[in-house]
């Protein structure tokens, strides 16, 4: 049903935007008990019709999920270097949008070496490591959309689109675990219940089939972390909510910018909220719910909660987004416009 899927494509960038918009104001904190009912509360006046926007501002993540989005719209057969010039132009045009520490070398030097190899500044990083930040997951969610028909597709887009920055294979494979749960999401009717103890054994065979595809000669000890990672967050989920969990979760799953300790607690976060046993989230929204959750971990919030938001949105839609709440993002009515060019171009 087209409609569904439109509502779907609005639902999962729109998600993403409000992890952003309403998950930076707690970025780097360690969450305690206290803070978890100042979210709460922030959460409740959110809702609130009262409230003027949009006043939240989006950060790094949502100025390149954008600029993906422009990408694809304006290059329809799907141009790297065009991308790579529109994440740069941003970039320069709005430096202070809290971007990672190091990527920012990675513009200068596509700029000043005029984009003739895209890929070679991400490669220098870290003395030829590549960033395994989670900055090539955070904007993933327009590939997701726009190659939903097409799954090898999706993951070699996944791929080079994260390979502009991010060339280490734990930040590209984070970004294609991400799309993938995204993926799985889009294409399940919200109407149909998620079972944790389906949805994660697909999305491992899946990233499994990844990490052993590309053999990136690192001869890392662990050649399938995502893998691994995937099935923690499966044990986690078969545990019942208690607070003391959360901790637990934070030291196994993570909550840092590195694509390894945000990517599988995104996709945790989402799971979680479904099941609604968490306490210290009251709502019966499961959106809210989901970003709520994965803000109240604490850490890269806005990035953890922009990833779980993406998910849950993709899933549901557009209708379970809280529109009060959407309207205090800086540039939904934008994120709104891109979703339905993309959903153009697919259902064309
Ligand atoms: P990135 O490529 O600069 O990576 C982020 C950080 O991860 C780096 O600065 C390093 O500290 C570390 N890192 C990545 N790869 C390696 C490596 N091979 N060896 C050692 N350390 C490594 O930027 P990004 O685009 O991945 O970052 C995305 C995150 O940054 C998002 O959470 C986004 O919201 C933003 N963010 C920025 C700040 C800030 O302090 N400005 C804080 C939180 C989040
Ligand atoms: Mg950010
Ligand atoms: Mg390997
Ligand atoms: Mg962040």
């Amino acid at each position: 049903d087209t409609n569904v899927l439109k509502s779907k494509f609005r639902g999962s960038l729109l998600g993403s935007l409000l992890g952003d918009c309403l998950g930076s104001p707690f970025e780097g904190e360690p969450i305690t008990a206290g803070e978890k009912i100042v979210i709460q509360r922030y959460f409740d006046k959110l809702e609130s019709p009262d409230l003027k926007g949009p006043v939240r501002s989006y950060t790094d993540d949502t100025a390149m999920m954008k600029s993906i989005a422009q990408s694809l719209i304006a290059k329809p057969e799907i141009d790297y270097k065009h991308m790579a010039k529109l994440f740069v132009k941003d970039y320069f045009l709005e430096p202070h949008r809290g971007y990672g520490p190091n990527v920012v070398d990675v513009f200068s030097k596509l700029r000043k070496s005029k984009f003739d190899d895209i890929y070679r500044p991400a490669r220098e990083q870290f003395n030829g490591k590549g960033s395994f930040g989670n900055g090539g997951a955070m904007r993933i969610a327009p590939i997701a959309l726009y190659f939903y028909n097409d799954y090898n597709l999706m993951v070699e887009a996944a791929k080079k689109s994260t390979e502009i920055t991010h060339t280490n294979s734990l930040g590209v494979h984070g970004a294609v675990l991400q799309c993938i749960a995204i993926h799985k999401a889009l294409l399940t009717d919200p109407k149909e219940e998620i079972k944790f103890d389906q949805f994660c054994p697909e999305i491992t065979k899946k990233i499994k089939l990844v990490e052993q595809e590309d053999d990136d000669g690192l001869e890392l000890d662990d050649d399938h972390p995502y893998e691994d990672k995937v099935k923690f967050v499966q044990h986690f989920l078969q545990t019942n909510y208690h607070e003391e969990l959360d901790e637990e979760v934070c030291q196994n799953l993570g909550t840092s910018i590195l694509a390894y300790d945000s990517v599988p607690t995104a996709i945790y976060c989402f799971l979680r909220a479904l099941k609604n046993d968490i306490e210290t989230v009251k709502t019966d929204n499961i959106f809210r719910r989901t970003i709520q959750y994965a803000i109240t971990l604490g850490g890269d919030t806005d990035t953890i909660a922009c990833m779980a938001g993406a998910i849950a949105g993709a899933y549901l839609g557009e209708e379970a987004i809280n529109v009060n709440m959407a309207k205090q993002c800086e540039s939904y009515k934008e994120i709104i416009e891109l979703a339905d060019q993309l959903h153009a171009l697919v259902v064309k």
